[in-house]
């Protein structure tokens, strides 16, 4: 058995430290349990979404936002978050510097695609971003899933990742806060629904 961790998005935009970007309640209080989850695991790896300040998808204020976009790889529009080179970008307090995770995904720098998943460029799947293959490559067996925010990229992400079959896929909720109560309690819904084991402990490990 070969246990992957992974930290999706786990950045300050997703956190009250940036209160212009995309706020998550609580979003800079999960370093503790991404850090015990990768305890268990053999292999730790980190997602960014690496955004363009200009996309198709960017608007000026929080009240346009989740507008939907008639585009086939932008669906929804954002405020400009998680733009290298800002505090954003940077994952939040008390995880591991970049360079000691195994493995490191940035996605979502073109500015006429804005991917949820960490598996995909594209929201129609068609581009790889290799982290399947990766993981394929390492043998892993079993993910540990956990990250910002549940409602979407964490959401997507797992979905993506047990799509393949190729693995067993576990939601780590106590390492996960979501953008709204609604979307993040319809998130784990989905998520049971397709097979995942989404644990508010992890327990669901051994
Ligand atoms: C995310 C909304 C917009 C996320 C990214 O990381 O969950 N959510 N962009």
């Amino acid at each position: 058995m070969t246990i992957a961790a992974i930290d999706v998005d786990p950045q300050r935009t997703f956190s009250p430290l940036c209160p212009d970007e995309l706020p998550v309640p609580e979003g800079d209080q999960i370093a503790p349990a991404l850090n015990a989850q990768a305890e268990l695991a053999d292999l730790r790896i980190l997602t960014k979404d690496a955004h363009p300040p200009q996309a198709v998808w960017v608007v000026d204020s929080h009240d346009k936002m989740l507008q939907p976009l008639p585009h086939p790889n932008a669906n929804l529009t954002w405020v400009a978050h998680a733009v290298p080179g800002t505090p954003g970008f940077k994952t939040i307090p008390g995880l591991p510097a970049v360079t000691d995770y195994d493995h490191v995904i940035w996605k979502g720098i073109e500015p006429d695609l804005h991917p949820y998943g960490a598996c995909f460029h594209d929201l129609e799947e068609r581009l790889s971003t290799g982290l399947i293959e990766w993981l394929d490559s390492q043998k892993v067996t079993t993910i540990l899933v956990g990250g910002l925010a549940t409602d979407y990229c964490v959401k997507t992400t797992a979905l993506q990742l047990q799509q393949t079959g190729n693995f067993k896929v576990i939601v780590n909720l106590s390492a996960c806060r979501g953008i709204a109560p609604d979307t993040t309690e319809q998130a784990c819904a989905d998520m049971q629904n397709a097979g995942i084991i989404v644990a508010t402990d992890l327990a669901a490990v051994r």
